[in-house]
């Protein structure tokens, strides 16, 4: 590390670590993140476009801050957009259950038939990877039926501000006269009025009540007459292309049903959603969670109680270093000019982008690669090309509890003590508001075995050799934990004598937005985004029409009719576990899941193996027929990566059960990324 640094620069050494929605790392990563900025590489693999980007950093582009953190204690209608809970967070999952014993609705935008959808008042059944045409339709209905929160529409998004045809930014009192304010926005007001809105101070001027939401103007500019539309104006332009009607063509959810969902949603006295890994494994999932987070927004229900609700309970300060990383370094991480507004901006780079640099030296060589767990050759595509990368890397360094398949390709695997061999300080749990209050340093439950260190351990020590523990707290633990409690009320002490953890006073802040605004460039919600309509992207989500089908509303490519799309399954966490007898009693092959009528038409009975193709290369797994599912998509399962002595084509190794390897990444996200894990054509045949 030291020898490339000084030889080549900090970006030629890249990392890469596992999920911390998935492992044991969600306590270290902090710890990681900060050394790996303390080391001036912005070159760091996440995963995070497919993973929690789109909840987490997207939503700001709408409300400023994330998600929030789904109040469904309280709630009067839960709405789970791409997500399952029931298998794959158990804590939610719990609070979905506490909101429907007290009678809250429920409505499931997924295509599966899952344990909530089965249970909801309004299971909408889309089609893989067209789930922003179904956000456009909801926002259709919602709109032409005025059933939505529209004080807080008016007060608290920018849906009544004008903007300019001619330049697409905003209407500004600068533009009115030479002497004219530039941090104020002209809003449409009553018989051509105009209302003034303060973005310094994130206020009105004017009476907001008298805003128009839908509105034209021409405005008498200093350049002369410029047509302007409001925010909200553009919107229903935009969902306009949308009627129900060809939203049931697009996506499989029929009429009754979408409206009887935004009948649902435009009643509810408070909605609280999530949207996860089925919104954002996609190639126009920011967009989508923009049409999602924007219906959302249209409720009222952001920042309330039975709402989203953003921030913690308490102050803790964040160590994961975002301040280390020199502007200079941080404009080098790889994909951040195609990609401005993504993820490369906080130092996170795609997997594909570091195989790039590692084979081609595009746009500069990534020599050495070193990982905090994960397993590349199962989380990602192009699996292919990174085992070309790997080999090609000067140097490949993996710290993991096991050697997985990517980390034989490693020139030296580091043991890494589990969260059993070691303590971990957790500061708030986000299943629920109420958990948000907890914390907790728990303790080590035995010693590490043999080799084993933990991942915080190894950076501190790295650290220390490579002349960066002034940036590391010293070197030292409790510093580090002591300056993330700091202004938090709850001391380290307080901490270790309760190993099972403390409850903070307080409450994450509701309605916050009262006396901040939100945290965007027009201190509202963003329904225009001026930031995003600069990248020369649509400012309102709407979606990009392509001929060859790429975006998955068009019609299939001839040989491949079948939608691939995926979902996680309760007995692992992605790649890990298939060497636990336990867990693999309760999945032992992987599946494709598939309707009884595709299957018969197919020649396909239980248990057959199926060979899915699509454009890329062809993977294997069992059949498995649902009852519920449409018969033009299947879902697989990702993550098995280890070799199967008796499957059908074994000639392809270890390989041949990663649906990774059959997923192109030809196409992806243009402002995230993202690719299409949840949406690819294929087609299927019995081995
Ligand atoms: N058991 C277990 N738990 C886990 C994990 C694990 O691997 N195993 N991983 C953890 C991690 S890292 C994450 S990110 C979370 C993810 O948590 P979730 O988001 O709940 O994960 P998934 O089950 O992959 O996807 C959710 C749902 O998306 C649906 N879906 C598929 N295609 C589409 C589509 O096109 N549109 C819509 N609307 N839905 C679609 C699937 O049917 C599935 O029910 O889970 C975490 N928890
Ligand atoms: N087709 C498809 N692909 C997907 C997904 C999908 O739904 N469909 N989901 C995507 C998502 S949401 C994610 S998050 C990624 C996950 O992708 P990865 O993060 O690569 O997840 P795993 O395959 O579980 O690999 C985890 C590895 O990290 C190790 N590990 C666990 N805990 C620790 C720890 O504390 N420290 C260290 N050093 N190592 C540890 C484990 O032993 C294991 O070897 O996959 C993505 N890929
Ligand atoms: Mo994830």
């Amino acid at each position: 590390m030291a020898r490339i640094r000084e030889e080549h620069g900090d970006e030629q050494v890249a990392f890469s670590v596992t999920t911390p929605s998935g492992t044991h790392i969600s306590d270290g990563i902090s710890w990681i993140e900060r050394f790996i900025r303390a080391f001036g590489s912005p070159n760091t693999i996440y995963g995070t476009e497919i993973c929690n980007w789109h909840k987490d950093i997207a939503s700001r582009l709408t409300y400023g801050t994330d998600i929030g953190t789904p109040d469904f204690a309280e709630t009067d209608c839960v709405l789970l957009w791409g997500h399952n809970p029931a298998a794959t967070w158990l804590a939610r999952s719990m609070e979905v259950q506490k909101a429907l014993r007290r009678g809250a609705k429920l409505i499931v935008v997924d295509p599966r038939p899952t344990l909530y959808a089965r249970r909801a008042d309004c299971w909408l059944r889309v089609r893989p990877g067209t789930d922003q045409a179904l956000a456009l339709g909801l926002l259709h209905v919602l709109l032409e039926t005025g059933s939505f929160d529209q004080a807080f529409t008016r007060e608290w998004t920018n849906a009544a501000f004008l903007i300019r045809e001619d330049t697409g930014d905003f209407l500004k009192d600068s533009a009115l006269r030479a002497d004219g304010r530039d941090d104020v926005i002209l809003a449409a007001g009553p018989a051509e009025r105009l209302l003034r809105f303060d973005t310094t101070a994130g206020a009105w001027l004017d009476d907001c009540s008298q805003a128009e939401l839908v509105a034209e103007h021409t405005a008498d500019t200093t350049d002369g007459a410029v047509t302007c539309k409001t925010s909200l104006r553009l919107l229903t332009d935009a969902v306009a292309a949308y009627p129900p009607a060809r939203v049931a063509e697009i996506t499989g959810v029929a009429e009754a049903d979408l409206r009887a969902a935004a009948g649902t949603i435009g009643a509810a006295r408070s909605v609280a959603y999530y949207a996860w890994n089925g919104v954002g494994q996609g190639v126009t999932a920011t967009q989508t969670d923009r049409a999602i987070s924007i219906l959302y927004a249209l409720t009222g229900s952001y920042g309330s109680a039975g709402g989203n609700v953003p921030g913690g309970a308490a102050s803790f300060n964040d160590i994961a270093g975002h301040d280390l990383l020199s502007e200079a370094q941080r404009s080098k991480a790889l994909g951040f000019n195609e990609r401005p507004l993504g993820p490369g901006n906080h130092g996170w780079v795609t997997a594909r982008d570091v195989y790039s640099a590692a084979l081609e030296h595009d746009p500069y060589p990534v020599r050495m690669l070193v990982s905090f767990g994960g397993n590349l050759l199962s989380a990602q595509p192009d699996t292919d090309r990174a085992k070309a990368a790997f080999e090609a890397l000067e140097f490949h360094v993996h710290a993991d509890f096991f050697l997985n398949a990517s980390a034989a390709y490693a020139d030296i695997v580091l043991p890494v003590a589990t969260s059993w061999e070691r303590d971990g300080l957790r500061t708030g749990f986000d299943a629920s508001l109420e958990g948000l209050r907890r914390v907790q340093l728990r303790p080590a439950v035995i010693k590490p075995v043999g080799e084993a260190r933990g991942d915080v351990e190894i950076v501190l020590d790295l650290a220390a050799r490579l002349g960066l523990s002034a940036d590391m707290f010293d070197g030292n633990k409790d510093a580090g934990h002591t300056h993330i409690l700091a202004s938090s009320g709850v001391t380290l002490s307080e901490l270790k004598a309760n190993p099972g953890g403390v409850t903070v006073r307080g409450h994450a802040p509701l309605r916050s937005y009262e006396t901040k605004g939100f945290p965007t460039p027009t201190k509202r919600i963003e329904i225009y985004s001026q930031q995003i309509a600069a990248l020369g992207q649509p400012g309102v989500p709407s979606l990009p029409q392509s001929p060859t089908g790429d975006d998955h509303q068009s019609n299939a490519p001839d040989d491949f009719p079948l939608r691939l799309s995926c979902a996680k399954t309760v007995a692992f966490c992605h790649s890990q576990g298939r060497n636990l007898a336990t867990l693999r009693r309760l999945a032992p092959y992987p599946i494709l899941e598939l309707a009884p009528e595709l299957a018969a038409a197919s020649g396909i009975s239980a248990d057959d193996w199926i060979r899915i193709s699509t454009p890329v290369s062809a993977f294997h797994a069992k059949a498995k027929l649902r009852d519920g599912l449409a018969p033009d998509s299947v879902f697989a399962q990702h993550g098995w990566t280890i070799p199967f002595p008796d499957a059908p084509d074994s000639a392809q190794g270890t390989m041949a059960m990663n649906m990774n390897s059959a997923v192109s990444t030809a196409i992806s996200d243009p402002m995230s990324g993202s690719i299409p894990l949840r949406a690819s054509w294929c087609s299927i045949e019995k081995v």
